[in-house]
């Protein structure tokens, strides 16, 4: 379950500042770089500032502490879509804080995942698979991947030992060339490829990048994190850790409810619809199930609100601008209804959330036949969702076209401001 960052972290979040540098520092290799967040980007792409990780300003070193005897940094998982860089995220962190599915595209945001250990801290960046910009969307995809490798204290690319090398294989050897830090190849899914295929891999990629370290692994497996982690600590600096030891990751957890239920839909969505989906969470609230506000009884209807469809074509609508200043303004998390809880019956997590397409034959496939689909949807995300919250929750979900939301800044910044909630 994902952990949220300190209150102190999270004041320190906006501030666009670089990470501290140690005073005490025993070499100068010891000192942390600062880290700027201007990305080595093609000419095309406009910057926009990413939401790279900071330091949270309660662990930040004063200038006369001892010097750092932990080795920490960051370290950015690369690779096209669908190499197995989640996945490897999850397994090295012992649990899911990043959605995985077998579509391409699936993170759309960089997520970190903190690390640690006795011997230090790695604090991985989860990011969008490499891929050509063509939608602002990809493009907001790619300007966090940039953002990374800026970040980065160490870059592991990541190929799949399953897939043949293609023009998407360039694309990504070219934006590696561009990298001046260690890079380590990670040639990911071995579980389910002969040996000899991953030896001609390593034949063939090590002479195109000076490599680092070339590792086969398996991420679904398990197979040689061991020796991956160790080598990362050993290519990390010497530092003080920049998180606390229970925080293992800065993702909300209204986020990562949203990406769960964004996962369900890609599993149960063809190929070319996780594209034009989007999810966000309009509301979440604990009820008490007998309660003036539950569904059904008392003074309060639930979700009085109709759902608004638009016509195909139509621009984005009111909706969005009302959510967009919804977002801006200060909202809790959670609710707690004033009228007592009755004892024996558990409180619900009553969640809402907007699932976004841009057409309406893309709204009808997610609804299904007969609604079938998107109960199937609501019924494994809630069964997750309900083991993250350790409560009761009822799962409200709304398919809603919002024509060429991928290209709204207004609906992109509400999707993934939320990872800040
Ligand atoms: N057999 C096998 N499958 C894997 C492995 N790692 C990831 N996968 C699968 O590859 C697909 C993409 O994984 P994901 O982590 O979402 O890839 P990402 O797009 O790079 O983050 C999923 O279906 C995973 O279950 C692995 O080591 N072995
Ligand atoms: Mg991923």
């Amino acid at each position: 379950m994902a952990t949220r960052k300190p209150e102190a972290a999270k004041k320190a979040k906006p501030a666009a500042k670089p990470k501290p540098k140690p005073a005490s520092a025993a070499k100068p290799k010891a000192k942390p770089k600062p880290k700027t967040v201007a990305a080595a980007k093609p000419a095309d792409i406009k910057p926009r500032a990413p939401r790279v990780p900071r330091a949270p300003r309660a662990l930040r070193v004063p200038e006369l502490e001892a010097p750092p005897t932990t080795r920490v940094g960051y370290v950015a998982l690369i690779g096209r879509p669908n190499v197995g860089k989640s996945t490897l995220l999850n397994r090295i962190i012992g649990q899911k804080i990043s959605i995985i599915s077998d579509k391409p595209q699936t993170t759309r945001i960089s997520i970190l995942g903190i690390h640690t250990t006795p011997q230090g801290q790695i604090i991985f960046i989860d990011n969008p698979g490499i891929h050509k910009p063509l939608h602002h969307l990809n493009k907001r995809m790619m300007n966090f991947v940039y953002a990374s490798l800026e970040t980065a204290d160490v870059v592991c690319l990541m190929i799949d030992a399953t897939e043949k090398f293609g023009h998407g294989d360039e694309f990504v050897l070219e934006t590696m060339r561009k990298v001046s830090k260690p890079v380590f190849l990670l040639i990911n899914k071995v579980d389910i490829v002969r040996k000899d295929t991953v030896l001609l891999l390593i034949d063939r990629y090590k002479d195109i990048l000076p490599f680092k370290e070339i590792i086969p692994i398996s991420a679904a497996v398990g197979t040689n994190a061991d020796v991956l982690e160790r080598l990362l600590f050993d290519h990390l600096p010497l530092a003080h850790k920049l998180y606390g030891d229970t925080d293992i990751t800065d993702q909300s957890r209204r986020f990562l409810l949203a990406e769960i239920i964004r996962e369900k839909i890609l599993a149960h969505v063809e190929q070319e619809l996780p594209w034009v989906t989007a999810v966000y969470i309009d509301a979440m609230e604990k009820r008490d199930p007998e309660g003036e506000n539950a569904p059904g009884g008392g003074g309060e209807e639930w979700n009085p609100e109709p759902d608004v469809e638009l016509e195909e074509g139509a621009a984005p609508s009111e909706y969005v601008q009302q959510e967009v200043e919804r977002f801006k303004k200060p909202a809790p998390e959670v609710i707690i209804p004033k009228a007592e809880r009755r004892e024996k019956r558990e409180p619900t997590t009553y969640i809402k959330a907007s699932i976004f397409v841009e057409r309406d034959n893309h709204r009808k496939i997610i609804i299904g036949r007969q609604g079938k689909t998107i109960r199937q949807i609501g019924i494994e995300a809630r069964h997750e969702i309900q083991s993250i919250l350790g409560s009761r929750v009822y799962l409200d979900l709304r398919v809603r076209v919002r024509p060429l939301w991928r290209d709204s800044a207004d609906v992109l910044d509400l999707i993934e401001g939320q990872k800040e909630m």
